[in-house]
C-alpha cells in the first residue's frame, strides 16, 4: 500500500510541475521575455560580435516549422506563383487612369488573386534550416492611408497564409484617417471573416505613418511587433528567421530582404542579397552593395544575418518590450520620411543590432512618386523630419545635411530637447562612434579638412556637380553661395566628394568626372597645398584648373603652372 502511494504522490507531483511549466510558459506567450533574462545582452558592437549564441548551449529545441497549408494555386487566375499580369488591351485607358489613384497598377492588382500563390524565393540553405522550438509571438501592424483594397487585403492574406499559426497573434490594421469608401465599416467586416484575428483602429485625424504606427504599436499583446507596409506579399518562411533572431537576442531590429513587386505588372522580382542599407548627405535612405568585410564577418554565408548600417523602415521585427525601452518612434515627425534612419541609428548608437536577415523575405511595391498628400508640401516634412534626426543623432556630421539640403536651414525642426534626453538617458554612443564601428564605408567622411564650395581664384567660379549623376563630368559655375551642388569635402582620405560621388580622373589630361567613391585612393585622390592652392591629382600629378575658351563649365586637368587659374580657395561661406 505504501510503495502505491508513494508512486502516486510522486506522479502527482511530476504532474503538478510539468502543468506549472506549461501554465508559465503560456502565461508568457512562449518564453521570448523570459530568454532575453538568459542571455547577457552585450553592450558593445565588439562584445556582441564575440558573442556568439549558439542555441544548443541552452537545450532549445529546434524544428522546421509548419503552417496552415499554402493556399493552392487558382488555375487560370492570373499572376499566380508571383507572375506578372497583363492588362487586356480593352482596359488599357482605364489602367492609364486609375494608375493615379495609388502610383501603382491598380487595374492589375485587382485582376489578381487576394492570396495568389508566390514561389519559395529563398536560397536553398534558408530552406533546410531549423528554428527553436518555442519563439515569441508577434502582432503585424499595417498603418494604411487611402490604400488600395486588393493590395491592402493581399498583405493581410500573405501574412495569413505564409506564417506559422502559433506564432501569429493578430494582425492590426490601422487608418491613417483614409477617404475611400471601400476602407470604412466594410473593412471590419471583411476582416471578422478572417481565421485570424484581425483588429482595425483608426486615427481620429491624418498624422503620418510614425503616429499610425505608435498607435498600432499600443494594442498589441503578442511579444514582439512586425511593421509591414500596406502593399506588401510576404513568401514561404518568412517570419520564423526574424523571431529566431529577437528570441536570441532581443536588441536586435530584424528586417527581411525586401523583394520587389511591380508597380506595374505586379511580378514578384527577388531582390539582392547583397545589398544593405545606407544613406546619403541629403540624408535619403539608399541601397548600397554589402562591402567584402561585412560579407567576411559572415564567413561568406549568404544565408547569415546582416549587419546593415540602416534599414528602409516599413518592414521590420523588434521586441515589443525593447521597442518602447528605446523610444518607440519621434512623435515630432510627420506624415512620412525619416524615421527609418532615426530609428537605425537609435537602434545602433544605443546598444541594439540592425539586421536584414536575408533568410526572410516579403515583397512590397516601390513606387516612383507618392500618392497622397502632404499637408503643407512634401519638401517642408521630409525636410522637417530630417532635420530632427540630424539634430538629435548625427552630431558635427548635421553640417553635411545642411550643407547639401540649404532649404532646410530655414525648416523648423520644432522641440528636439525630449529625443536629445533620451539619448543621454540611453546612454547613447556619438555618431562619430556609429561611423567607425558601423559604417565605416559612409558616404559621409569620418576625418575631413574642408566642407563647403571650392572656388577658383581667377574666375571667381566654383566646382559645381550640376545635379550630375556617377559617370558624368563635373561641372563649374557661378558661386551662388547656397551649397547644395557646390558642396565638397575635402577629406583625410584625401577625397574630393560631394554626396556618394568623388572627383575621378583617369588618364593624364582629364577629363574629370564624378565617380561613385570608392575609398581606395587611385584615381580619386587629390592633394590640396594650402600655400600655392592647387589640387593635384596623385596618379597622374597634374593639377585641376579652370576650363579654357572651349567649355566654360568644364574643369580641366592640365600639368601644374602655379597659375591664378590653377589656385582653387577652399573656405567655408556657411555659417555653422
Ligand atoms: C519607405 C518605407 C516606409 C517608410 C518610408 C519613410 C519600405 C518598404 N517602405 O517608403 O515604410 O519607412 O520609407 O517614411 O521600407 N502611410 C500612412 N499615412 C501617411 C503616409 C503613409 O499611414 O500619411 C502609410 C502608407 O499607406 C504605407 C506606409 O505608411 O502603408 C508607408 O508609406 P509608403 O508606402 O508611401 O512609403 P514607401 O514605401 O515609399
Ligand atoms: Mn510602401
Amino acid at each position: 500500500c505504501k510503495v502505491i502511494l508513494l508512486t502516486s504522490l510522486v506522479w502527482f507531483f511530476v504532474g503538478v510541475l510539468v502543468l506549472m511549466y506549461y501554465t508559465e510558459c503560456v502565461g508568457t506567450g512562449c518564453c521570448g521575455e523570459k530568454k532575453s533574462e538568459d542571455h547577457p545582452v552585450a553592450e558593445s558592437l565588439k562584445e556582441v560580435q564575440e558573442h556568439v549564441v549558439d542555441q544548443r548551449e541552452y537545450g532549445w529545441n529546434f524544428k522546421r516549422w509548419s503552417r496552415a497549408p499554402v493556399v493552392k494555386d487558382h488555375p487560370g487566375r492570373p499572376g499566380e506563383m508571383g507572375k506578372g499580369v497583363t492588362v487586356p488591351d480593352s482596359r488599357q485607358a482605364e489602367a492609364k487612369e486609375k494608375f493615379k489613384i495609388n502610383q501603382f497598377n491598380l487595374v492589375a492588382s485587382d485582376m489578381i488573386s487576394l492570396n495568389r500563390s508566390l514561389t519559395d524565393v529563398r536560397l536553398s540553405g534558408c530552406k533546410d534550416k531549423d528554428y527553436p522550438e518555442r519563439l515569441p509571438t508577434t502582432s503585424v501592424v499595417i498603418v494604411f492611408h487611402n490604400e488600395a483594397w486588393t493590395t491592402l487585403l493581399r498583405t493581410v492574406w500573405s501574412v495569413i497564409n505564409r506564417s506559422p499559426k502559433a506564432l501569429l497573434e493578430e494582425i492590426i490594421l490601422v487608418d491613417d484617417k483614409s477617404e475611400r469608401d471601400h476602407l470604412g465599416s466594410q473593412l471590419e467586416e471583411y476582416c471578422k471573416t478572417l481565421p485570424v484575428p484581425v483588429h482595425v483602429f483608426r486615427m481620429p485625424q491624418r498624422s503620418g505613418l510614425i503616429r499610425a504606427r505608435l498607435l498600432g504599436a499600443k494594442h498589441v499583446k503578442g511579444q514582439v511587433i512586425t511593421f509591414l507596409d500596406a502593399h506588401c506579399e510576404c513568401t514561404e518562411g518568412w517570419l520564423e528567421p526574424l523571431l529566431a533572431r529577437i528570441a536570441e537576442n532581443r536588441k536586435t531590429v530584424a528586417c527581411p530582404i525586401i523583394d520587389v513587386i511591380s508597380d506595374d505588372s505586379f511580378e514578384y522580382i527577388t531582390a539582392s542579397d547583397m545589398t544593405w542599407g545606407g544613406f546619403n548627405w541629403k540624408l535619403n535612405f539608399r541601397w548600397y552593395r554589402v562591402p567584402q568585410r561585412e560579407m567576411q564577418r559572415r564567413g561568406g554565408d549568404r544565408t547569415a544575418p546582416l549587419r546593415t548600417p540602416t534599414m528602409a523602415g516599413g518592414l521590420f521585427s523588434i521586441d515589443r518590450s525593447y521597442f518602447y525601452e528605446l523610444g518607440s518612434y519621434d512623435e515630432g515627425m510627420d506624415i512620412w520620411g525619416g524615421e527609418n534612419l532615426e530609428m537605425s541609428f537609435r537602434v545602433w548608437q544605443c546598444g541594439g543590432i540592425l539586421e536584414i536577415i536575408p533568410c526572410s523575405h516579403v515583397g512590397h511595391v516601390f513606387r516612383d512618386k507618392s500618392p497622397y498628400s502632404f499637408p503643407g508640401g512634401v519638401s517642408k516634412i521630409v525636410l522637417h523630419n530630417a532635420a530632427r534626426v540630424a539634430e538629435v543623432w548625427m552630431d558635427e556630421w548635421r553640417e553635411f545635411y545642411y550643407s547639401m539640403n540649404p532649404g532646410a536651414r530655414n525648416v523648423k525642426v520644432g522641440n528636439v530637447t525630449e529625443r536629445r534626453e533620451l539619448r543621454k538617458k540611453l546612454g547613447c554612443k556619438s555618431f562619430r562612434w556609429y561611423l567607425e564601428n558601423v559604417y565605416p564605408e559612409s558616404q559621409m567622411p569620418l576625418d575631413y579638412y574642408f566642407l563647403g564650395e571650392i572656388r577658383n581664384a581667377e574666375t571667381q567660379n566654383c566646382l559645381d556637380t550640376m545635379g550630375r549623376k556617377s559617370g558624368e563630368l563635373l561641372g563649374v559655375s557661378y558661386c551662388h553661395g547656397l551649397g547644395g551642388n557646390q558642396v565638397f569635402a575635402y577629406t583625410k582620405r584625401q577625397q574630393v566628394m560631394s554626396d556618394d560621388n568623388c572627383l575621378d580622373a583617369s588618364s593624364q589630361n582629364g577629363p574629370v568626372k564624378l565617380v561613385r567613391c570608392h575609398g581606395m585612393g587611385g584615381n580619386q585622390e587629390w592633394t590640396y597645398d594650402k600655400s600655392d592652392r592647387s589640387i593635384r591629382h596623385k596618379n597622374t600629378g597634374h593639377c585641376l584648373q579652370k576650363p579654357d575658351h572651349t567649355d566654360s563649365s568644364k574643369p580641366l586637368l592640365r600639368p601644374c603652372d602655379g597659375s591664378e587659374g590653377q589656385q582653387w580657395v577652399m573656405e567655408s561661406k556657411f555659417k555653422w
